[in-house]
């Protein structure tokens, strides 16, 4: 059951210090998601694109439902974003995120939400939109796969889960960023942007389907408790602003570095042939890699979301008892 609290209902009960869009531009936080917050118990935000764009059905109702199951045992609610019928919806119920999986929904960025609410439409949530709702929403962890970045070739194709992650207070838990971009790129651009990328049980940026890219971390945590006290010191100096906290795929879902590389190379290859552009690169880039790995991919995918699941719940509980101890504001 969806709630019909208001924006400016949620933000004074989160006391979420920004200004929030008027009526009748919603944000439906669930009643499950709403009781939660106000016992206190922890939430953790999934995003939409990767179910509807980033797995091909049934793979991606399954993982969808997994992971909400992965934050449920470990003692927080997951609150699914999705844009529905124009309303911004952060939890929703199994029959939507179906819905989700079986297609037809939009990918929405932050940018695009304004044009899509005007006109009442439906769309999945990529990091930045739903970055941009958990954040009005009062959640402060997210769980994905792998956050969008400067694309390879092109450095001028920056996602904007980058610039949204600059702006709002919410921490990304992802497996680094997609193998198809360019790391080094990515990791400066995050750097310049002052948005805190932080290893979980590492110190190098780990690249997706691998657990390594070379690339040296400035900051690592090695447990929850760390990871939150990271959180709370950050909120407090920066209360505008994200970070990224990348936690390495599981040593055995790992795909080997030769194989991922030559199957990047190959659907780089057929995404420039195509002419792909745009909103379309990442999930036809993420295809074609399965199609070129005979889905081992997609397995590797699968058990990077779960880890990061698990990861992001169990920082949402720490996080809430840091909060409980000394509420900030
Ligand atoms: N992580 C995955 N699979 C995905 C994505 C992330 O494991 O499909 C999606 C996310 O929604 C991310 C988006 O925000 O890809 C980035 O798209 P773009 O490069 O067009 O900004
Ligand atoms: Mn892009």
């Amino acid at each position: 059951m969806m709630t019909g609290r208001s924006l400016a209902q949620v933000a004074a009960s989160q006391r979420v210090p920004k200004s929030i869009p008027p009526e009748p531009y919603r944000l439906q936080v669930s009643e499950e998601v709403a009781s939660a917050q106000s016992r206190g118990v922890p939430v953790v935000a999934l995003e939409s694109t990767l179910i509807a764009h980033g797995l091909p059905w049934p793979d991606n109702v399954e993982l969808a439902l997994e992971v909400e199951q992965v934050i449920r045992t470990a003692g927080a609610i997951p609150a699914t974003v999705a844009l529905i019928g124009g309303t911004l919806c952060v939890g929703l119920e199994r029959s939507q995120i179906e819905a989700i999986a079986r297609g037809h929904f939009v990918k929405v960025a932050a940018a695009d939400l304004g044009p899509l609410m005007a006109s009442g439409g439906d769309g999945a949530t990529t990091v930045s939109a739903t970055v941009y709702a958990a954040a009005r929403a009062g959640v402060r962890v997210f769980a994905t796969g792998g956050i969008g970045g400067v694309h390879r070739g092109d450095a001028w194709d920056v996602s904007s889960d980058l610039t949204t992650l600059a702006s709002e207070p919410v921490c990304v838990v992802s497996a680094g960023a997609k193998a198809i971009l360019d790391l080094p790129r990515t990791l400066e651009y995050l750097e310049t942007l002052g948005v805190p990328v932080i290893g979980y049980g590492t110190s190098e940026l780990p690249a997706f389907y691998s657990r390594r890219s070379g690339l040296t971390l400035p900051h690592r945590v090695d447990n929850p408790a760390q990871a939150a006290a990271v959180l709370h010191a950050h909120f407090a100096l920066h209360p505008f602003r994200g970070l990224l906290l990348c936690n390495p795929i599981p040593e055995p879902a790992a795909l080997d570095d030769g194989l991922i590389e030559r199957a990047i190379a190959s659907a780089l290859h057929s995404a420039e042939a195509a002419h792909i552009s745009g909103k379309q690169v990442t999930p036809f880039l993420l295809s074609a890699i399965a199609k070129e790995t005979e889905n081992r991919s997609i397995l590797a995918n699968r058990a990077l979301v779960l880890a990061n699941a698990q990861v992001a719940a169990a920082v949402a509980v720490e996080l809430g008892a840091l909060f409980a101890e000394a509420p900030r504001d």
